[in-house]
């Protein structure tokens, strides 16, 4: 989906309280997108902003003892501030309480009257407060909101409805003719099964007796609009629709980046409106995962949220972007821990980054007077490290494109492992005493190759990289295209300054939202041994009652990713998808699989034992194996390709 203009969108948020780890997510992705794509060449608008009507709202200002109006100026603010201290650098902000907006939104719906898809009639639900919306009988799980667990209110009211069940075929048809339209494609899915259960019509107004914080309707003023309609609205009136020029420049590269939890509202509410508008579709709505705290969503309403600016005040905005960033797989959920944040920062940050600049850089202030030596007649090692820079570049705008954030970082992270074992192979550090320019050349050359992943890491650690790429006396790459080998110049002075990524120790107490995961340890000794049961120690039978056998819950999973334990030859640390979560797992299988043969198979693991820590990893899980007759480990699959988490049975 190549193009060289991109229009990006992060929800607005809600201002019913302040913003947590779950919004910072959602906003530094779009800002990391927004980077890469600048950095990729193309021209991109970032648009965020706040959501500032409805009931949500109305309550907490009540709350507070204050009016709604004081309350969405302060708490805007606060947003609205906060995105900077995340290095986080929008386009525009849009408020839903600002005039353009207001102005928007009755334009829209007098558009959607006039053209006979709005009507009225008596109607009476189930409606929860949380989700500012009705529910029908059969959507509610036990009798209460199935997206919060919250209860619900029955409500009956005159109300005004849009015609959304009109359209529902034709979105249906895009969604099926535009398999990139929803990302990842399995959330495409999920919406067609939702078309399939037959589309009703749109509530879209609220009785002003019930709620006045609100957009009047144009044609009847006792009413406010329904919140989803107005906030939806926001990314055509912050380009100045129905007008305007920045409407006609972005609106036709539009990309709504959103959490999973509103998926529904993004693909069918607002796609179906802008049918009804005869605006065109956005080109892609992406839906991310959610980020777990006490092993549920972090939300305002669970009262389990991690603030971003405490994590930002102790790790600084770079080091909890590169976690968001990496530990995330967009469309998966993932656990939030400071301490899992720490161990990356440790890993990647301070060992193989950090460390790399210090040494390197060391040297040349040793040896070189701390100007970047010559560049030299590179050999095989030198020309394998730049093939290996060439690739890179070519990897990751394919990666950014397929929304592999993570796997994009990680890219750039190998290609960091691989500089420092060229330092180890070339040992500049004793070859400088004898032959001076072979060391000089090896230093160049790691120089060089920092300055390569300084470039493509910036969209992710844009202060660290400007920082980085400075300490080697050069001056940013704003243009991917010009990155090329060499460009470093040599006899330029370095300015190493403080180490970039200080090594942190762990939180002293686990803290409270890393909870036991209903996980389990890899195999014992040999690694995955297949669920065969233990035989009981007093030598009694080894058979086991179906009950017993039943609180083993076998799950399929998808592996998203590998890699080799340090320091063990046998263990694999996997991140396998188990469809509503995303695990770790430390496998034995290391002797015989390589980590990207495993990549993309499906495995099937005990979800349900306790996790434990192997080589100082935490294993979530245990996939299973069988040992076969050379000694090797063959999987335990399924036989033909099931959904991410399917229960085995
Ligand atoms: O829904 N993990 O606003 P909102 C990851 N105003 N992302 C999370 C998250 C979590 N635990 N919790 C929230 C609204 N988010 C509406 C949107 S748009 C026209 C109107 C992110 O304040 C996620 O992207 O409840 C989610 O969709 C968004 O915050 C909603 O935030």
């Amino acid at each position: 989906m190549s193009s060289d203009r991109f229009y990006y969108t992060t929800p607005i948020y809600y201002l019913n309280a302040k913003p947590h780890i779950g919004h910072a997510y959602c906003t530094v992705l779009v800002d990391a997108l927004t980077r890469f794509r600048r950095l990729f060449g193309a021209e991109v608008h970032f648009l965020t902003g706040t959501d500032e009507h409805g009931q949500k709202v109305q309550k907490s200002a009540d709350a507070r003892g204050v009016t709604p109006k004081q309350h969405v100026d302060e708490l805007a603010a606060e947003f609205r501030d906060l995105w900077p201290e995340l290095h986080i650098a929008y386009d525009d902000f849009i408020r839903t309480t600002e005039p353009r907006h207001m102005a928007a939104v009755q334009e829209a719906l007098t558009r959607l009257f006039e053209r006979g898809d709005i009507y009225a009639q008596d109607y009476e639900g189930w409606y929860s407060t949380s989700e500012e919306r009705f529910f029908t009988e059969d959507e509610l799980v036990d009798g209460k909101d199935p997206i919060s667990g919250l209860e619900v209110q029955r409500i009956k009211e005159r109300n005004y409805f849009f015609k959304m069940s009109k359209y529902g075929e034709r979105l249906r048809q895009h969604i099926v003719d535009n398999p990139g339209f929803i990302r990842p494609a399995y959330r495409g899915n999920e919406v067609l099964g939702f078309l399939d259960k037959g589309l009703q019509d749109l509530c879209i107004s609220r009785p002003k007796e019930r709620l006045s914080w609100g957009i009047p309707l144009p044609f009847d003023p006792e009413y406010v609009t329904y919140v989803w309609v107005d906030a939806l609205t926001n990314y055509v009136s912050a380009l100045g629709w129905p007008d305007g020029e920045a409407f006609a420049r972005w609106w036709p590269h539009a990309h709504h980046v959103i959490g999973k939890d509103i998926l529904t509202t993004h693909s069918v509410y607002w796609t179906t409106m802008l049918m009804a508008l005869d605006v065109p579709l956005p080109q892609s709505i992406v839906a991310t995962g959610w980020w777990l705290s006490q092993d549920r969503k972090m939300s305002k309403s669970l009262g389990n949220v991690v603030s971003p600016l405490g994590m930002r005040d102790v790790y600084g905005p770079d080091v909890l972007r590169y976690f968001l960033l990496r530990d995330m797989v967009v469309g998966l959920d993932g656990n939030f821990s400071e301490e899992a944040l720490v161990k990356r920062n440790n890993s990647d940050l301070a060992n193989d980054l950090g460390n790399l600049q210090r040494r390197a850089g060391g040297l040349v202030e040793k040896w070189f007077e701390g100007r970047v030596p010559e560049r030299g007649q590179g050999g095989e090692l030198e020309a394998a490290i730049v093939a290996a820079a060439d690739e890179l570049r070519e990897k990751v705008p394919a990666l950014v494109d397929d929304l592999q954030i993570h796997a994009a970082i990680e890219e750039t992270l190998q290609f960091v492992r691989r500089l420092n074992k060229y330092v180890t192979d070339t040992e500049p550090f004793k070859v400088v005493k004898t032959d001076k320019e072979a060391a000089g050349r090896s230093l160049y050359t790691v120089l060089e190759g920092l300055r390569h992943a300084a470039c493509l890491l910036a969209p992710v650690m844009p202060e660290k990289m400007a920082t980085l790429t400075a300490s080697l006396g050069a001056s940013p790459t704003g243009l991917l295209a010009d990155l090329r080998w060499g460009g470093l110049e040599p006899g330029t002075k370095l300015e190493l300054g403080e180490p970039l990524f200080p090594r942190r120790d762990l939180p002293e107490a686990p803290p409270a939202e890393v909870a036991p995961a209903p996980v389990a340890p890899p195999a014992p000794k040999g690694g995955a041994k297949a669920k065969a049961a233990e035989p009981a120690g007093d030598g009694a039978s080894d058979v086991i009652s179906f009950d017993d056998f039943a609180k083993v819950k076998l799950r399929a999973a998808t592996v998203l990713e590998a890699e080799r334990v340090a320091g063990s030859d046998k263990l694999l640390r996997l991140q396998v998808d188990l469809g509503d979560e995303k695990r770790q797992i430390v496998a034995g299988i290391g002797k015989t699989w390589e980590p990207e043969a495993i990549v993309g198979r499906q495995v099937v693991i005990v979800a349900n034992l306790a996790p434990r820590k192997v080589f100082k990893v935490e294993s979530q899980g245990m996939v299973l194996a069988v040992e076969t007759p050379d000694g090797g480990l063959a999987l335990v699959t399924p036989s033909a390709a099931v959904a991410p988490g399917t229960e085995v049975r």
